[in-house]
């Protein structure tokens, strides 16, 4: 089995995960982690987000069959042969049984309003760029520590899983995070970056 996670100072990305299974991830770090990604900055200063931290065995592998079932139609059929072909370089499939071996998943979730205390709708500006830009330093300071993931978006499979961890609906699921040490024979696939004169431009 392979491996998809931000590597030693190389970000790179595959559908599976390996992790190490004696080394544990100490749940104060996730705190700590967790503590520096809330001070990103936000629309309006309105910290749209919410991260669930899955510890429990029995949500992992209901969360893994709400993701596999989705995901299984997804490359079936929904979502057509130009998709899986675009893909194939990525070595993903339906299956992930990263999220069961993962020690923690990390739900992120959009929150695209929220309420004031005196119980009103606040409209949360630019909670998806906001909430991303979160992501961003999540997946930085997970690196930070040693830590890998894969940034899996499991399409479709978003509001039941709200559900399950019965968050409110105005929370929208935008990544799902699996949280390890990356195995002593774990591998990523090498993906070339586009040169920095394909992506930089000084006017
Ligand atoms: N969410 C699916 C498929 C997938 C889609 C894209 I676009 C990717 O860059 C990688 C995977 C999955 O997790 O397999």
């Amino acid at each position: 089995m392979t491996i998809c996670f931000l590597s030693q100072n190389k970000l790179a990305a595959n559908g599976k995960i390996k992790l190490e299974k004696k080394k544990c991830v100490q749940f104060n770090m996730l705190h700590m982690i967790l503590f520096i990604v809330g001070t990103s900055p936000s629309g309006a200063h309105l910290q749209p987000w919410m991260f669930v931290v899955i510890q429990d065995k029995d949500i992992k592998s209901l969360i893994r069959q709400i993701v596999e079932d989705e995901e299984h139609l997804n490359y079936q059929k929904r979502m057509g042969v130009q998709w899986v072909n675009d893909l194939k370089q990525l070595k993903t499939s339906w299956q992930k049984p990263y999220i069961e071996t993962a020690p923690y998943l990390i739900l992120v979730f959009e929150q695209v309003y929220g309420t004031r205390t005196d119980g009103s709708k606040q409209n949360h500006y630019y909670s998806r760029i906001s909430t991303s830009i979160a992501c961003g330093i999540l997946l930085t300071a997970l690196q930070n520590v040693g830590l890998c993931t894969v940034t899996s978006t499991p399409l479709n499979a978003g509001p039941a899983i709200r559900k399950l961890v019965e968050r409110p609906s105005n929370e929208k699921l935008l990544l799902l995070l699996p949280i390890g040490y990356p195995a002593d024979n774990a591998m990523v696939p090498v993906l070339q970056r586009k040169p920095l004169n394909d992506i930089m431009i000084v006017i």
